[in-house]
């Protein structure tokens, strides 16, 4: 076993927070529902501060509900180092997305503590607000006003369908913070999380030193046909809108292949209205997700669909309207950095490869303000997004020491 000595990660304790946190939301096979500004997020963001609070942290929210625990220095007027990422999770999400590495940073913290390691920058635990963007699209939001991707009115004016704002409902569950979001130097950020794909497991790699991650275009589509009688409707008199979007999703699909072996091409949401079984539906909402990392062929992959559904409306004689909401650009992650988190693999004797993100991160936009680089571990079988999502706890651990060691490479050693 190679050595993997630990400078004081205590796995049993980080494993420990982890199921007690996953008991917020807990749902019957195992996973975690817990909706961005949902009273359930409520209840895990207060844990969390807790938890900080009583491992000495200092706390402080902004305008977009993000968190931060801040562990002093020795010299406290430096940018700090920060590691951190997110509460929410999907509806069908597991124990680890997001959580994982929020749990990781505090566990950083509680392990300074023990050795009575004395940082010269400070050290902050981020919670990034509305990270998965499942229940108020885009994702990353949040991450992106810090990052100046988006503005403060655009990031709190986000909703969700039943028309609830991002703004109203930290308000309503009192993480409307008061500190400007962003606008403060960052001399570095990290962040651990499970590769929620199947690589490293494949390749029997504990460690992913994460360079980067791919470009995403997400978009939302509505056919608009004519509602009208199942039965006396003859088959060439009709429009349906149904037939539009299940062309599309076969499309879409294809253009996935078709840019394989690197391209990801999903819908995910498909509503039908009226969804009634003996009415022609009359209007379909979709959603496709797209993701390449390469930018141009990203740019492909939307002309090939845009041309296609303009095809697919044409022939069925439906209207539509076709929005991108969401887009970026892959996303390097910063050379020093991640060469402090090789070092750090190597250090501890993990086995490590180097592996591109194929999810979205709040790293993706804190790369746009700080020098920034990812830790990834392995989940069983490569499935996250599902309530199944499961890791083993030598992983946790391993992950946690190799973000420690590459949080103290940028923060220094003051004694
Ligand atoms: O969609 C993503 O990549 C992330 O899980 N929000
Ligand atoms: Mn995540
Ligand atoms: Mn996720």
């Amino acid at each position: 076993m190679a050595d993997t000595k630990n400078l004081g990660i205590d796995g049993k304790r980080l494993w420990t927070s982890l199921m007690d946190m996953a008991k917020i939301g807990a749902t019957p096979k195992g996973g975690c529902c817990r909706l961005a500004l949902t009273d359930l997020d409520r209840e895990a963001r207060d844990l969390f501060v807790q938890w900080c609070e009583g491992a000495g942290c200092t706390i402080k929210i902004d305008k977009m509900g993000n968190i931060f625990a801040r562990r002093e220095g020795r010299d406290n007027s430096l940018p700090p180092v920060i590691t951190g990422s997110h509460l929410d999770t999907q509806p069908t999400g597991g124990r680890f997305d997001g959580v994982y590495g929020v749990l990781a940073g505090l566990e950083v913290v509680r392990s300074l503590n023990d050795l009575d390691y004395q940082t010269e920058r400070p050290i902050e635990v981020a919670v990034w607000t509305n990270e998965e963007g499942s229940r108020f699209p885009p994702a990353m939001v949040a991450s992106g006003v810090f990052g100046g991707e988006f503005t403060l009115e655009y990031g709190l004016s986000r909703s969700d369908r039943d028309g609830k704002t991002m703004g109203e409902e930290l308000q309503r569950i009192g993480y409307a913070g008061t500190e400007e979001v962003g606008g403060r130097e960052v001399h570095a950020y990290f962040e651990t999380h499970i590769e929620q794909g199947p690589i490293l497991e494949a390749e029997e790699k504990t460690i992913g030193v994460v360079t980067g991650a791919q470009g995403q275009r997400w978009y939302e589509l509505t056919f608009t046909g004519v509602e009208s009688h199942a039965g006396p409707t003859p088959m060439d008199s009709r429009k349906d809108a149904l037939l539009g979007a299940a062309r599309v999703v076969d499309l879409v699909n294809k253009v996935g292949l078709d840019n394989a072996p690197l391209a990801c091409a999903t819908v995910g949401m498909l509503d039908v209205y009226p969804n009634s079984r003996n009415v022609i539906p009359g209007r379909v909402f979709l959603t496709i997700d797209f993701r390449h990392p390469e930018d141009d062929v990203l740019a492909g992959m939307d002309k090939t669909m845009r041309a296609a559904v303009e095809k697919i409306a044409g022939d069925i004689g439906l209207e539509y309207e076709l929005e991108q909401i969401f887009y970026y650009a892959p996303v390097p992650f910063e050379e020093s950095c991640v060469a402090a988190v090789r070092e750090a693999a190597r250090e501890t004797g993990h086995s490590a490869r180097e592996i591109v993100s194929g999810a979205g991160h709040d790293a993706c936009y804190l790369a746009n303000v700080a020098p920034t680089a990812m830790v990834f571990i392995p989940c069983i079988d490569g499935i996250s997004h599902n309530e199944i999502e499961d890791v083993k706890p030598e992983w946790i651990t391993a992950g946690a020491d190799v973000l420690m060691r590459a949080i103290l490479e940028k923060a220094g050693h003051a004694g």
